[in-house]
């Protein structure tokens, strides 16, 4: 069988579900991913495969079809490579896992709204809308699995959704001093969140990576864009992450320039 693509931001939480999910089933292998850098003009040829749409992740299929959208292209990867499944097989709790996939969008938002916030005076309201998307995946596990670690037996589908969200929100603890309440009303997200974190299959990332490629976010530029003075976009591969100093936290005070940020 020829291989598919997938084409990818590496740092993208919605690639690295997929990521995850081909771990998970032993396959990274059986895909091939091809990087995309988001502070250069987008391959024209890959624009015009995609028709003009930038966001990516991307599968491009051996016969050149296309399949977009992070949660479409995870459940194509489950029909194509069916063993080991790892979507709940019961109607009923696969239902559960799916009300539970229903909730990452709301939150993702709420992290990246919060940490490209700008407003010192919009970060109380902020803060509280990011706590009640916790409190409200809280109530969920404490509905339908109030005694386990992870929704249901092991890691999977709904743990591959969130797993990349919980990563980048490393960037609200760094540059928002936000932290999960140790309060008996995020115990259960709490445990849920750092048992992800944790799994061998969702190691594609690290926070080091996540505080410092995501910099120019913190000042609210978002997808490789550029905040004011700067010339070099966070988003770069090069000088890799791992050789620059660690950002200011305090992104309301100080914009620190280029050389500030080792790029
Ligand atoms: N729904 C799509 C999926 O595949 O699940 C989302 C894909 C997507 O947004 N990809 C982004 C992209 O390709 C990278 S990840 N951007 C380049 C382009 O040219 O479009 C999330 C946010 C947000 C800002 C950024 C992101 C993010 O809110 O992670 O909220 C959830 C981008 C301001």
């Amino acid at each position: 069988m020829s291989q598919s693509t997938i084409h990818h931001i590496p740092v993208c939480p919605f690639s690295q579900r997929l990521e995850i999910l081909l771990a998970l089933k032993g396959q990274h292998g059986a895909v091939r991913f091809s990087v995309v850098d988001i502070t250069k003009p987008r391959d024209p040829a890959l624009l015009a495969k995609t028709r003009g749409v930038t966001a990516l992740p991307v599968l491009e299929r051996p016969d050149g079809r296309l399949i977009r959208e992070s949660l479409v292209i995870l459940q194509y990867l489950e029909d194509i490579f069916p063993e080991p499944r790892i979507a709940q097989r019961d109607p009923y709790r696969r239902a559960v896992e799916n009300m539970l996939v229903r909730l990452e969008g709301d939150f993702a938002t709420a992290g990246y709204v919060m940490v490209m916030n700008q407003d010192p005076a919009r970060r109380d309201a902020l803060r509280e809308v990011m706590l009640k998307h916790y409190a409200r995946l809280d109530a969920f596990l404490q509905e339908h699995a109030p005694a386990g670690t992870f929704l249901f037996e092991t890691f999977g589908w709904a743990e591959a959704v969130f797993t990349p969200l919980f990563m980048r929100f490393w960037f609200l603890e760094y540059y928002e001093a936000f932290h999960l309440p140790d309060e008996p009303g995020f115990a259960r997200v709490r445990g849920w969140r750092d048992a992800c974190l944790a799994h061998p299959a969702a190691q594609q990332v690290t926070r080091e990576e996540i505080v410092k490629l995501y910099y120019d976010y913190a000042k609210g530029a978002g997808n490789g864009a550029l905040p004011p003075g700067r010339s070099r976009s966070s988003f770069v591969f090069e000088p890799h992450w791992s050789a620059r100093p660690w950002p200011p936290r305090d992104k309301y005070a100080t914009s620190a320039t280029d050389a500030e940020l080792g790029l």
